[in-house]
């Protein structure tokens, strides 16, 4: 067996970023950071299509103890993303902890040693006190199952590993999928493709996107004097917590709020498409919020460009020169896009496998009862063991508030293991199931069971019809409860 580690955190994104850095200010030294893919940055490594950028203000999308007065627009390009991802890591001292394309196959709980015991796909397996799994919600790709798909003898690309040395201009492509990749990635294909044909199952709801390039008068401003972009943070977050928090899940109680952001994406609809019939194409017929809503100045306006055609009959099969709808007809194609987005409920929860205490497999137990995780960190019969993708842990708001409020969770709970003189924690059965029932109830509240979802194949629902991503309260609530919960809610030992 290989080194012993304080503690291992799989993945080297903005989440396993964050925590590392948690760990670190609580002085635990020894770490591992285990990545599978060859560098930092998750899903802003991985991901390099045309049009990549962050649709949360880069303001708000970012760590607020790291703020970046350099972001070049409102809404940074993805390069700019990762720049950020390296300069946090190397600003932190991150890398040296770092192993790429390190791939975990698995983890297990060794109640003889209180440790857990990781295997590393060709690596001896390593030990560590505490793990911390932060592989991220959309980071399994899911390819379509569709008839006849590997037969076809053009290029394929997944958005997911884009190949930047093809060349789109003058093909004839598709792109299955419109969903937020699709709403980024459809305009740039259509200034460059010959003919492009959208295949849409879903349409998607679409609101502008206020971006502006950010004048170097105001990056300076923004690095002089900090707290200016801490308002802009504020504002910004403010904003959405009104689209992405509120409207979506305080249905309930603010429907007309929700009613109000249909409307503003149906007028935003009727300003840049004439044609009422693919007007109506374009329209959902679920409510705002059942799927994660998406901005875009231009993606509406791409589907009236003569190139640009959008295919709503289903898909029936692929052959090897085109796509068959299901009504017989066949579009030539040499380029097929699948803008077809991730897996989460059957391969990312959990994204490797974890066998806690008395042999509990996670992925087994939270599919034959129920997903969920107290406060989205952490299950009980896995001690040590902290699980950053969970049920219930994401933030509507911003993946960067659920970093945050896991980081301040890490903070309160390891606080305590020092000044008890402990190393062991597991949250109590008790706990996690007021949490659960408290989840519960507060969807109720939501747009996911108040509002009509039934047409919106979100991903935000499992696969036993439960919206048991989003965390349903208040952002506020999320980091008041990650900076006091009651220590008494976990179980805190010394091993030895
Ligand atoms: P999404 O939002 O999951 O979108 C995937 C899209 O692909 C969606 O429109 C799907 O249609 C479509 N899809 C998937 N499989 C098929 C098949 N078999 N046939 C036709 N269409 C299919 O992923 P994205 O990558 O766009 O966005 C992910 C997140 O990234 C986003 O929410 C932001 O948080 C950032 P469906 O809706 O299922 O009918």
């Amino acid at each position: 067996m290989a080194d012993t580690f304080d503690a291992v955190v799989v993945g080297a994104g903005f989440g396993g970023i964050g925590a590392a850095i948690a760990l670190k200010r609580l002085g635990l030294k020894k770490l591992a950071i285990l990545e599978r893919e060859d560098d930092l940055g998750g899903t802003w490594h991985v991901n390099r299509y045309p049009g990549l950028a962050v649709d949360i203000a880069s303001v708000t999308y970012s760590y607020s103890f790291e703020p970046n007065p350099n972001w070049s627009r409102l809404f940074a390009p993805g390069a700019e993303l990762k720049k950020y991802a390296d300069h946090v890591a190397d600003k932190y001292d991150l890398r040296r902890h770092m192993s790429f394309g390190a791939v975990v196959e698995g983890a297990r709980w060794d109640e003889a040693t209180g440790h857990w015991v990781v295997s590393v796909e060709g690596k001896p397996d390593i030990t560590a006190k505490y793990l911390l799994t932060a592989t991220g919600f959309l980071s399994q790709p899911h390819r379509p199952d569709i008839s006849g798909i590997d037969d076809f003898a053009g290029k394929v690309i997944h958005t997911t590993a884009w190949d930047d040395t093809y060349d789109l201009a003058g093909t004839k492509t598709a792109v299955i999928g419109t969903g937020a990749t699709a709403v980024q990635l459809v305009p740039e294909i259509a200034a460059r493709a010959a003919e492009l044909t959208v295949y849409q199952r879903t349409p998607i709801w679409v609101v502008p996107k206020v971006d502006v390039p950010i004048p170097s008068v105001v990056q300076k401003l923004f690095a002089r004097v900090p707290f200016t972009q801490r308002v802009a943070r504020s504002v910004s977050s403010g904003i959405l917590e009104m689209i992405m928090v509120s409207a979506v899940l305080h249905y309930k109680q603010v429907k007309l709020l929700n009613k109000g952001a249909a409307a503003a994406s149906r007028a935003f609809l009727r300003s840049q498409v004439r044609d009422a019939a693919l007007r109506k194409q374009l329209t959902p017929d679920y409510d705002f919020g059942c799927k994660r809503p998406t901005f875009s100045n231009s993606y509406f306006r791409t589907f009236t460009k003569k190139n640009v055609n959008l295919e709503t009959a289903p898909i029936d099969h692929v052959t090897a020169d085109g796509i068959v709808t299901a009504d017989g007809r066949k579009t030539e194609i040499d380029t097929l896009v699948l803008a077809t987005g991730f897996n989460l409920w059957d391969v990312n929860f959990p994204a490797v496998e974890i066998v806690g205490r008395e042999g509990r497999n996670l992925g087994q137990w939270w599919r034959e009862n129920r997903f969920q995780a107290y406060e989205g960190v952490s299950v009980p019969h896995f001690p040590n063991f902290l699980t950053l993708a969970s049920p219930y842990a994401y933030s509507g708001l911003s993946y960067f508030t659920t970093i945050e409020t896991q980081m301040a969770h890490i903070t309160r709970l390891f606080g305590a293991l020092e000044s008890r003189g402990a190393d062991t924690f597991e949250v109590t059965e008790a706990a996690n199931a007021e949490f659960l029932d408290r989840m519960t109830e507060n969807l109720a509240d939501s747009v996911f069971y108040g509002g009509s979802c039934q047409t919106s194949r979100s991903y935000y629902f499992n696969q036993h019809g439960e919206a048991a991503i989003l965390r349903p309260t208040s952002t506020r609530n999320a980091f008041v409860e990650a900076n006091r919960f009651p220590l008494s809610h976990y179980t805190i030992s010394a091993s030895r």
